[in-house]
């Protein structure tokens, strides 16, 4: 499984720094929502789901989390912890979200608005919906 990350355009100056994300551009569709996962406490661990149709990218603003994506085949890990680098969640890949710093800001930009039916969140159904 590849992991792909989209590098956000930055603008850094003596005044700070400015980072921007735009459809198309950035990352490859228009966006139709956003979404913050913050104050997430202690053991937190989120996610334990595929999504049938929608496409993401994740980055945290402030903090870090670890991600696993899993594609039925492979799993594996990736580290958030670059506000100018997000990543892309596809369709029909689990993914878990876990080790989330005290002051991490989760930041998903997704293509579609929420759809609960779009949710696979048992894992056998996750591996049938891939044989399909
Ligand atoms: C995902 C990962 C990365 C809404 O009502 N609207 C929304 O747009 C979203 C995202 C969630 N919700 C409701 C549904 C649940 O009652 O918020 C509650 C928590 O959602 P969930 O348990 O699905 O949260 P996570 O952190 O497990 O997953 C979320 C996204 O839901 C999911 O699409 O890919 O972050």
């Amino acid at each position: 499984m590849d992991i792909k990350f989209f590098d956000f355009k930055s603008f850094c100056g003596p005044l700070g720094n400015l980072t921007v994300v735009e459809s198309n551009q950035y990352i490859p569709f228009d966006i139709k929502r956003v979404y913050f996962i913050h104050g997430v406490r202690g053991e937190g661990r989120r996610g334990f789901h595929a999504h049938k149709n929608l496409v993401q990218v994740a980055f945290c603003v402030t903090g870090m989390c670890k991600f696993l994506l899993d594609d039925g085949k492979e799993k594996k890990t990736v580290i958030l912890d670059d506000m100018n680098k997000g990543l892309l969640i596809d369709k029909l890949i689990w993914h878990e979200m876990y080790d989330f710093s005290e002051d991490c800001v989760l930041t998903v930009i997704a293509d579609n608005h929420y759809n609960e039916s779009d949710y696979i969140r048992d894992y056998d159904e996750f591996l049938e919906e891939l044989e399909k």
